[in-house]
């Protein structure tokens, strides 16, 4: 009897304490805010798929949950947005895999060079097994990892020469993510390289601090990059995904149904962006060069040297990455081909 009573003064006090604010999706009625944050700037695919993102998730929650999106490296780099989730100051990022690789070191492997051959076959790794058996090692980092969308293939450019071959190369200050393969993979292409954060990279660049850096296409021409780089090379010689992160903390505290939206989510706005940035990335070449900067192609034989230059490079690092990590990337790179 007593168990019965206290049971319904707590049903009549929950009741009269709750108000307006109970939404029929939501667990409590108070809305949750999602604070999300990338690195490049609102023209960007990347900032395109993060509207995405909030437009399905406040629809689908009813406005239980909002998203509050901050671009431009407005909340700090790809590194530091990375540790605000682990501290629960922050709840989603969109990094490139190299810089966390600091984090879970396994990422690395997508930081091989020459590794993809093209966009398709990344897809198939990525949405499949391993590509989704890496992000579930997120969670060690108290991070949750929900999708890879694209960065997509990376090309250099410069402000001193151009790049046509493997000795041009030579002593160039080249700007690279903060990632220990992505630095001795261009010292073993004898360029001078220098790891940043993208938040510092313009600048950089214009103040003659590096000579070039590397980025796909859309970055270079959304950034605005050609206004302090006169040549681009089609070097091609990493393809980044980017890895929608959520904070961990965030996540669990929300209701099944909720990591549900957010997970489709994230995955439906990342089609959307990639779709975005093929597109992006197939046309800013040409705008490129309407800026001025000058082209020069890479032949098929001088991205072989360069294959050659940098595989004592990635034979050290099978180990540090995780042997088993870069045997199954391979195994599925195969299988996509198939
Ligand atoms: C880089 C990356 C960046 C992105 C962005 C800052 O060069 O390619 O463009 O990770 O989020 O740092």
């Amino acid at each position: 009897l007593l168990i019965t009573v206290l049971a319904a003064c707590g049903n009549s006090g929950a009741e009269s304490s709750s108000g307006e604010g109970e939404s029929a999706s939501g667990d409590s009625g108070e809305a949750k805010t999602i604070k999300a944050g990338i690195g490049l700037n609102s023209d960007h695919p990347q900032y395109k798929g993060l509207l995405k993102f909030k437009e399905i998730v406040e629809e689908k929650t009813d406005g239980a949950i909002k998203v509050d999106t901050y671009h431009s490296g407005q909340l700090g780099d790809d590194r530091s947005m990375t540790e605000a989730l682990q501290l629960g100051t922050q709840e989603v990022v969109i990094p490139s895999t190299a810089p966390l690789a600091n984090f879970v070191p396994e990422f690395s492997v997508f930081d091989i060079p020459f590794l993809f051959p093209n966009e398709q076959v990344a897809d198939e790794v990525l949405d499949g097994e391993v590509g989704q058996e890496l992000l579930g090692k997120l969670e060690e980092q108290n991070l949750v990892g929900l999708s890879y969308w694209e960065n997509g293939f990376r090309d250099l450019t410069n402000s001193e020469r151009a790049v046509a071959s493997i000795d041009d190369f030579d002593g160039l200050k080249i700007r690279t993510m903060e990632n220990d393969l992505h630095l001795d993979a261009f010292k073993a292409l004898g360029a001078n390289p220098t790891p940043m954060a993208f938040t510092e990279l313009f600048t950089a660049m214009q103040q003659g601090t590096v000579d070039g850096q590397e980025n796909p296409y859309a970055t270079i021409y959304l950034q605005k990059f050609y206004e302090v780089q006169d040549h681009v090379s089609n070097t091609h010689h990493i393809y980044s995904p980017f890895v929608f992160l959520m904070s961990k903390s965030f996540y669990d505290g929300l209701t099944e149904d909720q990591q549900k939206i957010v997970k489709d989510a994230a995955v439906e706005a990342g089609k959307h962006e990639r779709k975005l940035n093929r597109e992006a990335n197939e046309k800013y070449l040409k705008q490129l060069q309407e800026e001025g900067m000058e082209y020069t192609e890479i032949s098929d034989e001088a991205r072989q040297e360069m294959v050659d230059a940098v595989a004592p490079v990635i034979e050290d690092y099978k180990s540090k990455i995780g042997e088993e990590t870069v045997d199954k990337v391979y195994q599925a790179i195969e299988d996509a081909q198939k």
